[in-house]
């Protein structure tokens, strides 16, 4: 029987892969910046952080373990928040490249995939006035570099070298309705067992849009598959993510923020922090009467080895 927790976990995702620091000032990718954001951010009411990791020289996406480990040790000295490492690394990247971080890192949870798409961040990057580009250059002439590929044996492989070798718990990333019965698939091969824990995604070109409707639909879906044997968050990028996540709460969900998602505080102004983003997401939980959820609440509701 699923449990009502009454309270809402606030995931913040720290950097992410997609933006770059040419976009804001914000983002960090220097290790230092990594952690100390990470522990703002739990410190401002976050239970999970989801952690990519930077080149530290430039800001390019890194899938070196060392530079996971530039930051994950000041994290877990400071706080008691769960670590959520992302397998998302970056297009074009190998599963197994994706999966070493976890691997060095044993986290409790770790990101997983759940379908393969045109990932493209128009969604994020049209809300933006100052970042134009080229689509037909990049989306036609370079289609190729925005598949995002998680076939079925990438999702096995995931499952099998973090999930039974480390005991790591998945936030399954599902960017579309599809993706939900590639999980149900999967649950009903044996590969994963209830319950599980869905990351509902929103406006990613490529995945399920960002309007509200969607998110009832999601919800409904996944209710239809899953009934009591999962628990369930929502991201929305860019201009969507405290709308969704305000609509997630009053659903009885748990919400994912942080500048891998949006680099906004508000429209046309670019947050300062991702705490001030968990600050921001948690005035609208207490306001609607809800409580946060903490780390060792989060341990329990998603039964994770601690
Ligand atoms: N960047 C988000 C849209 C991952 O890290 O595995 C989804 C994500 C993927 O967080
Ligand atoms: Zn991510």
């Amino acid at each position: 029987m699923k449990k009502t927790y009454g309270k809402v976990a606030i995931s913040c995702a720290i950097t992410g892969a997609i933006h770059t620091p040419t976009m804001s000032d914000a983002l960090p990718y220097k290790p230092d910046d990594i952690a100390q954001q990470a522990i703002d951010a739990a410190e401002a009411g976050a239970a999970v952080l989801h952690l990519h990791a930077r080149h530290p020289e430039d800001g390019s996406v890194s899938l070196e373990p060392d530079h996971f480990m530039g930051f994950v040790p000041t994290i877990r000295a400071s706080t008691d928040a769960v670590l959520n490492i992302s397998t998302g690394g970056s297009l074009l990247t190998t599963i197994e490249e994706r999966i070493r971080p976890s691997e060095t890192i044993s986290p409790e949870m770790s990101s997983l995939n759940m379908g393969s798409m045109n990932f493209s961040f128009h969604g994020l990057a049209s809300r933006y006035d100052s970042y134009k580009f080229d689509w037909e250059k990049e989306y036609i002439e370079n289609s190729d570099a925005y598949i995002f590929r998680n076939t079925f044996r990438d999702i096995a492989q995931v499952e099998k070298s973090l999930g039974q070798a480390h005991g790591v718990k998945f936030e399954h990333e599902c960017y579309d309705v599809g993706h939900l019965y590639n999980l149900k698939f999967c649950m009903e091969t044996g590969l994963f067992k209830a319950p599980v824990f869905i990351q509902f995604i929103f406006g990613i070109l490529g995945g399920i849009g960002a309007d509200l409707d969607n998110l009832m639909f999601m919800k409904r879906t996944a209710d239809r598959l899953f009934g009591d044997n999962y628990q369930w968050s929502v991201m929305a990028a860019g201009a969507a993510q405290m709308p969704f996540a305000t609509q997630a709460v009053m659903m009885g969900g748990n919400v994912r923020v942080g500048l891998e998602d949006s680099l906004f505080i508000e429209r046309g102004q670019l947050a300062s922090s991702n705490a001030q983003q968990v600050r921001k997401v948690r005035r609208l939980i207490e306001e609607l009467g809800y409580e946060v959820a903490s780390p060792d609440d989060v341990r329990e509701m998603l039964a994770l080895k601690g």
